[in-house]
C-alpha cells in the first residue's frame, strides 16, 4: 500500500471513530432531559394509542430493558392501545427507552408514564397504602440496585460483555458496529464506576445481587403476586423484568446462578404465561 492509500485508511478510520462517537453521544451535548419540549414524529396517530418506543426482543427474553418491558406489562394488563415503535426512529427526550407518543406529546421515564396513563384512564388503584409503599420499595430495589448489578455483568465483566457485544453489536459494517460497541461500552463502564459499582469485587457484586433475590423472594413467599392482590400490579411487572433479565437474558453471568429461588422462577413464567402467551 502506497503512503496515500495509508493516509487515506487513517483518515476514514478517524472520521468514522468521530462520527460513531458523536451518534452514540449524541444526547450528551444536549440538553437532555424532560424538560426539553419533544416532538411527535407518528403521522396521523389514532387517538388514546399508545406509539411505544423501547428495545425489539433480543437475547432470549421479551425485552433486555427492564423499564421497558415493565411499561409493556403495564399496557398489556390494562388492556391499552398500544404499537412498539423502532427505537431508532425517534429521540427520546431523556435519551433513554422507554418514552411514548400519545395523544400529540412525548412522556419519558417509565413510572412517570405509567402515572399518567393511570390517571388518564381512570385506572382505579385497588392497594392500600401499605402495599402502596411497598410497591414503591420493590421497585427501587429492582431499578437502583438490582439493575445495576445486572449490567454489571453485561457490560464491566470481560466474558459478559462477549455475549453483550454479540447480542447488540453484530450488524452491518464490521468497523462501525465494533466502533459504537467499544464507545458503549466505555459509556455504559463509566456509568458503573459513578454508579459505585465497579468498585467493588464481583464477589460483593454477586452478594449484593443475592440479597436483592433473596428479599423478592422473601416477601413474594407463596403468594401469586408480589404484594398479596389477586392481579399482577407493576411490582410483579418490575419483579418479572428483573428475574427474566438475570436468568435469561443470554450471555454468561454469574448471577444466573444466583436464582435459585423456585418461587420467583414461577411468578415469572406465571406474568409470562398471563401477559405474552394468548
Ligand atoms: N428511569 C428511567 C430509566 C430508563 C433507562 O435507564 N433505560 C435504559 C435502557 S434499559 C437506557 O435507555 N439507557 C441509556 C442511558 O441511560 O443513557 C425509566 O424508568 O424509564
Amino acid at each position: 500500500m502506497d503512503t496515500t492509500k495509508i493516509a487515506l485508511a487513517i483518515g476514514a478510520a478517524v472520521i468514522s471513530a468521530v462520527v460513531v462517537k458523536k451518534l452514540v453521544f449524541k444526547c450528551k451535548s444536549l440538553p437532555c432531559s424532560s424538560k426539553q419540549t419533544p416532538k411527535c414524529l407518528i403521522e396521523h396517530p389514532v387517538q388514546d394509542r399508545v406509539y411505544l418506543y423501547q428495545f425489539p426482543p433480543l437475547g432470549g427474553v421479551r425485552n433486555a430493558s427492564i423499564f421497558c418491558l415493565k411499561l409493556e406489562c403495564f399496557l398489556k394488563q390494562n388492556n391499552i392501545d398500544y404499537e412498539v415503535v423502532n427505537f431508532m426512529k425517534g429521540k427520546s427526550p431523556t435519551c433513554q427507552f422507554p418514552y411514548i407518543e400519545f395523544n400529540g406529546s412525548v412522556y419519558a421515564e417509565s413510572s412517570a408514564i405509567i402515572d399518567m396513563l393511570t390517571k388518564y384512564f381512570k385506572i382505579e388503584s385497588k392497594l392500600s397504602d401499605e402495599q402502596k409503599g411497598l410497591e414503591t420499595l420493590i421497585v427501587r430495589t429492582c431499578e437502583d440496585s438490582l439493575y445495576y448489578n445486572t449490567l454489571y455483568f453485561r457490560w464491566v465483566d470481560d466474558e459478559g460483555w462477549t455475549g453483550t457485544k454479540r447480542l447488540f453489536f453484530s450488524f452491518g459494517n464490521p468497523i462501525l458496529s465494533n466502533l459504537f460497541a467499544y464507545y458503549a461500552r466505555r459509556y455504559w463502564k463509566n456509568r458503573l464506576y459513578y454508579q459505585s459499582v465497579s468498585r467493588h469485587s464481583v464477589q460483593h457484586i454477586i452478594e449484593q445481587a443475592v440479597r436483592d433475590m433473596n428479599s423478592l423472594s422473601a416477601i413474594l413467599g407463596n403468594k401469586k403476586f408480589i404484594l398479596g392482590t389477586d392481579f399482577p400490579t407493576v411490582a410483579d411487572f418490575i419483579v418479572y423484568a428483573s428475574t427474566s433479565n438475570v436468568l435469561l437474558f443470554d450471555i454468561p453471568s454469574p448471577l444466573r446462578a444466583t436464582v435459585t429461588q423456585q418461587n420467583l422462577i414461577d411468578h415469572m413464567n406465571r406474568i409470562d404465561g398471563m401477559l405474552f402467551k394468548n
